[in-house]
């Protein structure tokens, strides 16, 4: 009933949407975007097109319209023409993101709560499992052309790939980490390509090469007459950092600035632009990390050519977003295109305070270049930690929304939390799609995520709980508290980043008044500890974040460091944990 009821209000547009869908009499959801005013507007129009674009390792303050002194013209042209989330989560680590985004789900639910290793455990398959389905899977029965270009990284090695996953077509590599011919194998619609191929244009770059190829599987999309849904995943900007030449020659000497000024400057824009409260105050520059004033002149000089690096990786992307927005304009279809740009984690301290800087020509294919612990510091600005932890640092990304025909306020903040579990549920809303209970004969999880095209357009969000897990790593974030937890996170104290005694305690804050997570008020509300911590924990139970694999390496190297941590604490009297942790009896079974 109430399908015909909207199916009446929408007389005008009725025969071209079902055309579109590819329904005859059958009921339909009727997508939202097809409401009231804007049914009218649409009518006659084919479905939004939908376009996610993924960046890797790039840190929150990294883009102009986020903060940073790195040139971003084209992604600050959508900004402003556009929304930007000011409270937008991933998933701290490559896979578990990707999976999280494709599906919907928290990555553990996947198979992916870690890398690409099959853990034998169901959290920690190492590929996405059957319980789940990706926008690719969920958008095509609703009529849309799928595609992907760039970094797959859900599971390629153990046999799920992005051509069995929903997708159309696809130019994809198993994984990420290069930008130039010869390092990873390259896959074009599930067939293995030579790097020169002649499909493949000459001396190609990773981030123009994704993106011509999702232009190009957007022109097959429009010769189709269908809606398309690209979702494109850069490498960049990912260690090793390669970039042309002439491009880092641009950048080299202007961050002889060093890290210290420049994240006052990040800092002090991020205020001005509204993105961060000037009553958070900045997080102090970690102890690892020297202060740029007391590096000598060789040193400062090395660290500027690292940062010129990465400073050209980004900039050679946003030029490429530029060309794919083009590409849009020139075939008439960008206003009827919602795009999403956020990045899969924040910025790595992988490299630790040095970073790496080898081989020959530093940022040529020959070379090996991370930024490292102290630049990390300031693509993170202002708030603590890196890739990997569940702190602000870890988790926070830009995104960026643009969508002409929706989004009319351009310029605009959004300061409803949002996480990759929402692209889903906005995907399914703008494409008026219906997400499956059973997909190939299998139940399917149901979504975690909910529709962000109401915040999008300045609406409120359903108060919901947000969870993290990754490494041991947690959090958990409820209204304006969050709880979080450093825990064994073993790949962090293996590149010795931890310096903490008491790793395993909670720690809470207060997100309205303190974004940079410096005031830990764990000890003086107990409660609200005990019930988050609660929560966590059935949580992780439900999820497959739990059990932890048994010979999962990292935590066995964790759990031996965290019991000689545990002796040296006790040797000298110390409190080692402020709550008992209720994660650790699940890895004493060990
Ligand atoms: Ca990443």
């Amino acid at each position: 009933m109430k399908t015909k009821i909207s199916m009446r209000m929408l007389r005008s547009s009725r025969r071209n949407f079902l055309k579109a869908v590819g329904l005859g009499a059958v009921a339909v959801v009727v997508p939202r975007w097809m409401d009231g005013a804007v049914a009218a507007k649409s009518a006659g129009n084919a479905k939004p097109n939908i376009i996610v674009v993924l960046v890797d390792d790039m840190g929150f303050s990294d883009i102009g319209c986020y903060g940073s002194e790195i040139p971003t013209p084209n992604l600050d042209k959508l900004a402003a023409n556009g929304v930007r989330f000011t409270q937008f989560y991933n998933t701290a680590r490559c896979c578990p993101a990707r999976a999280s985004l494709l599906t919907g789900l928290y990555p553990h639910q996947t198979g992916v709560g870690h890398m690409m290793n099959d853990d034998g455990v169901p959290g920690y398959r190492g590929h996405l499992n059957d319980k789940c389905v990706t926008i690719a899977e969920v958008l095509r029965p609703a009529g849309y052309f799928t595609a992907m270009s760039g970094k797959w990284h859900v599971g390629q090695d153990l046999g799920v790939v992005p051509w069995e996953r929903g997708f159309d077509r696809s130019l994809n590599a198993s994984a990420g980490g290069f930008y130039f011919a010869g390092r990873d194998k390259l896959f074009l619609n599930g067939k293995a390509i030579a790097d020169d191929d002649p499909v493949l244009p000459k001396n190609w770059y990773t981030t123009d090469l994704w993106t011509d190829f999702g232009i190009k599987f957007i022109d097959e999309a429009l010769a189709a007459k269908k809606p398309f849904y690209l979702h494109l995943c850069h490498n960049a900007p990912h260690f090793p950092l390669q970039a042309p030449q002439d491009e880092i020659a641009k950048f080299r000497g202007k961050y002889k600035t060093g890290w210290d000024k420049l994240r006052e400057q990040r800092h002090a824009k991020q205020i001005e632009l509204g993105i961060m409260d000037k009553s958070w105050p900045m997080s102090p520059r970690p102890e690892q990390v020297k202060a740029w004033v007391s590096l000598t002149a060789e040193e400062q000089d090395r660290f500027d050519h690292i940062m010129a690096i990465y400073a050209a990786v980004l900039s050679h992307m946003d030029t490429s977003v530029g060309r794919l927005v083009e590409a849009l304009k020139k075939r008439g279809v960008l206003d009827n295109t919602l795009i999403m740009f956020m990045s899969d984690n924040g910025g790595s301290a992988e490299g630790g305070p040095d970073g790496r800087f080898k081989g020959e020509e530093p940022g040529s294919a020959k070379s090996t270049v991370f930024c490292g612990q102290s630049w990390a510091t300031l693509e993170n600005t202002p708030l603590r930690r890196y890739k990997h932890y569940s702190h602000e640092g870890g988790i926070l990304t830009p995104l960026i929304v643009h969508w002409p025909e929706q989004i009319k306020t351009g310029g605009e903040l959004r300061r409803q939390p949002g996480h990759l579990i929402d692209i889903m549920a906005t995907c399914v809303d703008v494409a008026g799609a219906k997400y499956p209970r059973e997909f190939n004969g299998k139940p399917i999880l149901p979504m975690e995520g909910i529709s962000l095209v109401d915040a999008m357009k300045g609406g409120p969000v359903k108060e919901r709980t947000l969870f993290w897990e990754h490494e041991g790593g947690a959090g958990i974030r409820v209204g304006d508290w969050k709880l979080v937890r450093l825990w064994l996170n073993a790949g962090a104290r293996k590149r010795g980043e931890l310096v903490e005694l008491d790793a395993t305690a909670w720690e809470l804050y207060d997100m309205k008044t303190d974004r940079t997570e410096l005031n830990n008020l764990a000890g003086q509300k107990t409660e609200i500890v005990k019930d988050l911590a609660a929560k966590w924990e059935a949580w992780a139970k439900r999820a497959q974040v739990i059990p932890y694999p048994v010979k999962w390496r990292g935590l066995s190297a964790a759990k031996a460091s965290r019991k000689k941590k545990s002796k040296k604490a006790n040797a000298r009297g110390a409190n080692v944990r402020q709550i008992a942790n209720p994660g650790n009896k699940n890895t004493r079974d060990e």
